[in-house]
């Protein structure tokens, strides 16, 4: 095994390049299902699922909850400053994506740069932070999926930011966007991203929400047309969840967004990040979330780690559920396959997981189970006979009279006439089982 490190130190030692080993390998630390290389239809496993590392759980947090303290200790942080530190957590951040072999990773303006005393100084500390990973992406080859602004951990942010009742604190929200905006330019990021941490109430008595909505709007088209002004060629994406840290979040599920987007003529620059766990706290599967954003041409990206059905909250577990992974994989790949977007770790280990190898098993485990589910679900879309069932299951829309609905062009009074015509419509099976069986027997063709 050889040495693999960034800058002067090995934070992860006696952990070489993770290999592909096949499904009958014991080595904990190797690959059983993801072969970055091999084809699946026209495109490898690496460019069909986008792999990311998210900056946040991985590097910063440590395993606090809210009733303890960190659990994991990171040699990154043993530093004499804060800028010392940042810098020797983005060479443990690199050295972890070149050992995965992941392509992407993700990361808020906090995550990578200490705050500074001011605006201008939290601004100076980003840029300088933005000159090293620039020159690690060089090195390494690593790409930015997107950029975002934390505007949710300050206390000046307890109130909302863009939906912040007092103006003073909006501003502060777009002096990070912009500075966030600027960062994800500077390192050639393909997304921008909005998660609306506290753009949402705790109560409804003392919220404005009709001026709190119109607000998150009129700051979005701000920050959109700032970067289209600076040349931002890439997507923006809303992260939809329904509550956590607010009791009610704007951004409820896809379907919201997507009507806040259209409504306030976003759509043409903005998509939806769709997390699996946000999902599941929202009522809805993953595959839904994903399917809705389809339908609206609103796929942009995914955030893939997942919730634990007992418990209501955002756990951000790894993903590990294949026949979910394989579920979502059919939406993903019914519309066309990820195009400017990834599939990002947003998850961490578990609290009492405390090996650095821990943080690997996490990152191997998530994109075996996208492989796989990537596997299963290119052979149900293009061996089975899964497509052509649900072509025919809406074959009435086809031809004749269904078809002059299906453009627009039958009035109710036809249709009245057409059903006092014809009678008693056959009832036609929806065949669930049949659906749900072919899914099992493509999990272990
Ligand atoms: C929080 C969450 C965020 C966003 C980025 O639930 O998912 O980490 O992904 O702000
Ligand atoms: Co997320």
């Amino acid at each position: 095994m050889s040495n693999i490190f960034i800058g002067d130190k090995e934070y992860f030692p006696g952990i070489g390049a993770i290999p592909f080993e096949g499904v009958d390998s014991d080595n904990p630390l190797a690959y059983k299902f993801y072969d970055a290389n091999k084809r699946i239809g026209d495109k490898t496993m690496a460019e069909h699922l986008r792999f990311a590392v998210c900056y946040w759980h991985t590097f910063c947090a440590q395993g606090s909850d809210p009733f303890g303290t960190d659990t994991q200790i990171f040699a990154w942080n043993d530093a004499a400053d804060e800028m010392s530190a940042a810098r020797q957590k983005m060479d443990a951040a690199f050295e972890l994506f070149t050992k995965l072999g992941v392509p992407y990773y993700c990361f808020h303006d906090r995550d990578i740069a200490p705050v500074g005393k001011s605006v201008a100084e939290s601004e100076a500390n980003l840029q300088e932070v933005i000159g090293w990973a620039k020159q690690r992406q060089q090195e390494t080859g690593m790409k930015l999926l997107w950029g975002t602004a934390n505007v949710f951990t300050d206390p000046r942010y307890m109130n909302g930011a863009s939906t912040n009742p007092n103006f003073d604190v909006v501003t502060h929200a777009a002096a990070q966007v912009k500075a966030a905006i600027d960062a994800t330019i500077e390192l050639g990021g393909e997304n921008y991203v909005f998660w609306g941490g506290r753009e949402g109430y705790f109560s409804l008595l003392n919220s404005n929400t009709q001026l709190e909505l119109e607000n998150m709007a009129r700051f979005l088209q701000a920050a959109r047309d700032y970067a289209r002004k600076r040349g931002f060629k890439g997507t923006f994406l809303i992260e939809p969840k329904p509550m956590e840290p607010t009791k009610h979040q704007y951004d409820f599920d896809a379907q919201t967004v997507i009507g806040f987007l259209r409504h306030h003529d976003l759509a043409g620059d903005f998509k939806l990040n769709i997390e699996a766990n946000h999902a599941t706290l929202a009522g809805h599967t993953f595959a839904h979330e994903l399917q809705m954003c389809t339908d609206a041409g609103l796929l942009g990206s995914v955030d893939a780690n997942r919730g634990d059905p007992q418990n209501g909250w955002d756990t951000d577990q790894f993903p590990t559920d294949i026949y979910d992974a394989v579920q979502g994989m059919m939406v993903i790949l019914g519309d066309g396959g990820l195009t400017s977007g990834g599939l990002n770790f947003d998850a961490k280990v578990r609290r009492e997981s405390v090996d650095m190898e821990d943080i690997f098993a996490g990152h191997i485990g998530g994109m075996d189970t996208f492989a796989r589910g990537l596997e299963i679900a290119h052979n149900i879309l293009n061996s089975s006979s899964y497509q052509a069932n649900k072509v025919k299951r809406y074959e009435s829309f086809a031809s004749g009279d269904g078809a002059a609905f299906s453009a627009g062009n039958l009035s109710l009074e036809k249709m009245r006439d057409i059903a006092a015509s014809k009678g008693e419509p056959v009832s036609i099976s929806g065949k669930q089982e049949q659906y749900e069986n072919l899914i099992n027997q493509y999990m272990f063709k």
